[in-house]
């Protein structure tokens, strides 16, 4: 959550005029000529409701703002997906290529108020524009702006603060807090920055930014500690004077303080140890695709701490900042990461793929910052990691996360088991399984492959190098078609989802290695369209515990018992 008192901050959330192109040539593209023939709303994915279901192309968005005249401003995207070019006034501002990473438009300031911003946005594959987007992940890829648009108002001249970022220090019971503090616009050789502490008084401090960078070591005074029991939630407001001592911008900034480390194999919540209890969960519901409402959030939150949960990961990209506020406020823990899913080594020779994949990273990690409930960053789930061509990314892209943020938790959900070669470069090992699901082939009792794959993966990982390191189940899961019940109890069914997923849920927590399990998948999820689902009934990845309706399946029960036992 972000606030601002002094900056004029608005939400352009609401109707924009929309036109689907289709076909078009986006080289050619001009502003000027488009010819408005739909309204639609932001945030929103076009491709998601019914007059524009499954088309893919581009679409072009309008929306008019207002700026006083000689103020430049700065416009945040949640997330457009998949490719997006940005235009204020005719001039395109911005390219950009990840389409669930949240990104800024700096907008310089103009004599006329009245300005214009056109989005132009295309849900086309094309590997040489948008390498970060494949057709073969397994989970549906929209068009549109599908996260909230905000505009902030800079000052006209001097500086401004581009971003807050409060981490926690080894004194963070008694309120210790690094405060790294981002500015923007003209620095002045010195400048007056003002702290205030959940609404109280402001602590004036003259400081002289180095590289447009301030550090600040601060204390919070009455601190309480964030817990999943207790989700405290403290707010920093940093401000900055101008030369006659006149407030001139400010940004606040919601955080909590606690502390996620590793001990041995242990994970640890504020020194106290922590086993993981939960479920990956894409965001997406049927009727608004990647638009999930923060209702359907919260009750999704709710009907999974119902069943014992105490954390998700965030597959497979950059959360809505909506579900981390909202996890946040309800105390969950939470794995964010970076758009990739079952990459190869194309992509890994790709120029453009690293550029766009690591500016994701950075975009990722600084909207998310200040979100107590993430304790870990993931990367490229189930790509090429049991081959050498992944080295380079693999090691670079852990190497950012820690330089971006050292006070969490960096991993990669492997499906290589025993040919994975970059396990080392992670805090936690993450592993994704599915005995008794894929490669059962001719078992006799595919159930029994469960208990036996969770403890050899344990042992295989110890064997191997890192038996020092924390491990996580990070996907496990069988696919049950709501409704379907058979007396073979056999794949599809409800009954043998619920037993698959009672039986994965007690092997893993049975075993003390583990340091927590992730089952796949909370809801029953659309997946690729394009012949990729031929092994999808319904064109869904039905491994949900609750339908995409969130009806709870037989799993539901089998889940919560496990989960609510331990
Ligand atoms: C993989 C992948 C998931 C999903 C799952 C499945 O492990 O990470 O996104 O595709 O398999 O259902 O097969």
């Amino acid at each position: 959550m972000i606030a601002h008192h002094v900056r004029p901050w608005q939400s352009l959330d609401g109707l924009w005029d929309f036109t689907f192109l289709g076909a078009a040539d986006l080289q050619g593209f001009d502003p000027a000529r488009v010819k408005y023939t739909d309204g639609l709303p932001v945030p929103a994915a076009f491709d998601a409701l019914p007059m524009y279901a499954g088309k893919r192309g581009a679409a072009v968005y309008r929306k008019p703002f207002t700026v006083p005249a000689g103020h430049p401003a700065r416009l945040d995207f949640g997330a457009v997906t998949m490719w997006t070019r940005v235009y204020v006034d005719g001039v395109p501002l911005k390219e950009h290529a990840c389409g669930y990473s949240p990104f800024r438009v700096e907008v310089p300031a103009s004599e006329a108020a009245e300005r214009e911003l056109v989005v132009l946005v295309d849900n086309r594959f094309d590997f040489e524009r948008v390498p970060m987007h494949e057709e073969y992940f397994d989970f549906y890829q929209y068009g549109g702006i599908i996260r909230s648009v905000g505009l902030n108002v800079l000052p006209a001249n001097g500086p401004h603060i581009d971003a807050v970022q409060v981490t926690p220090t080894a004194e963070y019971r008694e309120g210790g807090v690094s405060v790294r503090v981002r500015l923007g616009g003209e620095l002045p050789q010195r400048i007056k920055l003002g702290a205030a502490f959940d609404g109280g008084g402001t602590q004036w401090l003259e400081v002289v930014p180095m590289s447009g960078e301030v550090v600040l070591a601060l204390r919070v005074p009455h601190p309480r500690v964030w817990s999943m029991e207790n989700p405290i939630l403290h707010v920093l407001r940093v401000s900055l004077a101008d030369p006659e001592g006149k407030q001139a911008d400010d940004l606040a900034v919601r955080f909590g303080l606690r502390r996620i480390e590793t001990a041995g194999t242990e994970l640890r919540l504020n020194g106290e140890k922590l086993i993981l209890k939960g479920y990956n969960r894409h965001e997406w519901h049927p009727n608004f695709g990647p638009c999930t409402p923060r209702l359907q959030m919260f009750i999704d939150l709710r009907m999974m701490r119902d069943m014992g949960c105490n954390f998700i990961r965030g597959c497979h990209y950059p959360q809505d900042q909506e579900f981390l506020d909202l996890c946040d406020e309800l105390g969950f823990l939470v794995w964010e990461e970076n758009l990739g899913w079952g990459q190869r080594e194309k992509t890994f020779q790709s120029e453009k793929f690293a550029t766009d994949h690591a500016e994701a990273l950075e975009e990722m990690v600084e909207a998310s910052f200040n979100h107590p409930s993430i304790i870990m960053w993931g990367f490229l789930n189930e790509a090429g990691s049991d081959h050498e061509y992944a080295r380079e990314i693999f090691e670079q892209t852990a190497a950012t996360l820690r330089r971006l943020d050292p006070s969490r938790l960096v991993t990669s959900a492997s499906m290589y088991s025993t040919q994975d070669l970059f396990f080392h470069l992670a805090d936690v090992v993450s592993i994704n399984i599915y005995p008794g699901w894929y490669g059962c082939e001719g078992a006799e009792a595919p159930l029994e492959l469960i208990k036996a794959r969770v403890d050899d993966e344990a042992k295989w990982i110890d064997e191997h190098g890192c038996a020092d390191k924390p491990l996580l189940v990070s996907e496990i899961g069988a696919e049950g078609l709501y409704g379907w019940h058979d007396p073979h109890n056999d794949f599809y069914t409800e009954e043998y989802q619920a037993e698959y997923l009672r039986l994965a849920c007690e092997s893993t927590l049975g075993n003390s290695r583990y340091c927590g399990i992730a089952l796949w998948h909370f809801s029953d999820v659309r997946t690729y369209g394009g012949g990729w689902s031929m092994k999808r009934p319904r064109t869904f990845n039905n491994k949900g515990t609750v339908t995409e309706y969130r009806q709870p399946k037989l799993a539901y029960r089998a889940v919560k018992a496990v989960f609510r036992r331990e």
